[in-house]
């Protein structure tokens, strides 16, 4: 068996600690190298379940991708076959309140991660099959309204800091393919759930604050619908994309889960009602509460993933009812991990952005 190295950046974060999982179980030539500068979002301790025959297979490095010599001695010490860049700023609402380090990380951090990896492999003898795969998002295209499906053609028009800075990465991105060449893979993905989510984001807020029996946070009217896809999934699609993609591609990836906020929310408080049952009986619903909008809400994402059915034949295969209950499931019992990212600077967050209510 080849062995094959792997970069992969951002991965003590949420989609990067699966697909390390996903990827160390699924290729078993496969070494990864995890880059990462281990932010309020990246937790080593992620790593703590790996299997001993994946942990051989796994090294971390905590640093930044805007370091150029950093980046630089990896490639030397590894000739790496490819790049799989996760590393960003991710959460909108931060954006929204402090767009400068979206700029920094997801614009000028993707930038040196492109150029310290292209003048590298112009340079020197790396794999034929070398490809750098960037993970990105749906939010570039903006909104759609009630009807209609982002393909990989429909053009950019993000809402959000985040999603802008997110963009402004994928024309580089291209624009290192279209000008020198360089073997780049873009994904743009619909929203990711499932373990080791931070729980600054919908699905793991509500499920940690019904755990709690406190509020919770709806935007606007929860009329907003999202595309919902499994992490694993995601991870499998990342896979099929960095060996099968076609340099210069985007492809999409959604999860065929389009769902409007308050279902999921009636869903997961009609979880805990009838299956966790640790509070009186269809108690939950009462906790929603309805919040002020936040500013320049997308009010629908759906993803159409023809492209990649077609050309690389991947599909969605978990279900969003049962993969949603194994998150659930998955939080209710790890609950040493829910403690250790509820920091201090959580705490910070979530009194600043919901109040102290939801403390
Ligand atoms: P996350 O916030 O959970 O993790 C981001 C990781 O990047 C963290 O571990 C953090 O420490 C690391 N990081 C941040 N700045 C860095 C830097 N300068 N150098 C090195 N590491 C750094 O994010 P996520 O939800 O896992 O998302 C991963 C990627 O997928 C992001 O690029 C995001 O835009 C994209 N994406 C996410 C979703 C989603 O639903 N979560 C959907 C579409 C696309
Ligand atoms: O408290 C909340 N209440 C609420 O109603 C929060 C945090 C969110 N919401 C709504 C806003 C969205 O309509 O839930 C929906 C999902 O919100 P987020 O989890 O913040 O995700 P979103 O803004 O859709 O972006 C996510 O998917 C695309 C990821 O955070 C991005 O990184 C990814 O690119």
């Amino acid at each position: 068996m080849m062995k094959k190295n792997i970069l992969v950046t951002g991965g003590a974060g949420f989609i990067g600690t699966n697909f390390i999982y996903h990827a160390l179980k699924i290729r078993p030539a496969w070494q990864i190298t995890n880059l990462d500068a281990l932010t309020y979002a990246g937790n080593p301790a992620n790593f703590d379940n790996l299997p001993d025959e994946s942990a051989k297979r796994h090294m971390f490095v905590h640093g930044d991708i805007k370091d150029k010599n950093l980046i630089n001695k990896l490639f030397k010490e590894k000739k790496f076959n490819g790049i799989i860049h996760f590393a960003a700023q991710s959460h909108v609402d931060r954006s929204i309140q402090d767009p400068e380090i979206f700029v920094d990380t997801n614009i000028v951090g993707t930038q040196r991660l492109l150029d310290a990896s292209y003048r590298y492999w112009k340079d020197s003898f790396l794999p034929a099959d070398f490809r750098f795969l960037h993970v990105s998002t749906d939010e570039v295209y903006g909104s759609l309204g009630k009807n209609g499906f982002f393909t990989e053609t429909t053009p950019y028009n993000p809402s959000s800091p985040y999603s802008a800075s997110k963009a402004a990465s994928d024309h580089l991105v291209r624009a290192y393919f279209k000008t020198y060449d360089f073997p780049t893979l873009i994904t743009n993905c619909s929203n990711n759930y499932g373990h080791y989510q931070f729980p600054e984001k919908f699905i793991p807020l509500m499920i940690l604050n019904l755990l709690e029996q406190k509020s919770l946070p709806v935007y606007g009217n929860g009329e907003n619908v999202r595309d919902w896809l499994y992490v694993i999934d995601h991870c499998d699609a990342l896979v099929t994309v960095f060996e099968m993609g076609k340099p210069g591609e985007t492809y999409n990836i959604g999860g065929n889960s389009e769902r409007k906020n308050i279902e999921i929310a009636h869903a997961l408080c009609d979880f805990f009602d009838k299956t966790v049952k640790i509070y009186a009986e269809n108690s939950s619903r009462n906790l929603i509460r309805f919040v002020k909008d936040r500013p320049g809400h997308d009010l629908r994402y759906a993803i159409d993933a023809s492209k990649i059915k077609e050309e690389l034949g991947w599909t969605p295969k978990f279900s969003f009812e049962k993969a949603l209950e194994d998150t659930v499931r998955w939080y209710l019992s790890n609950k040493k991990w829910v403690k250790s990212v509820k920091s201090g600077e959580y705490r910070k967050w979530i009194k600043a952005s919901y109040g102290k209510t939801y403390l």
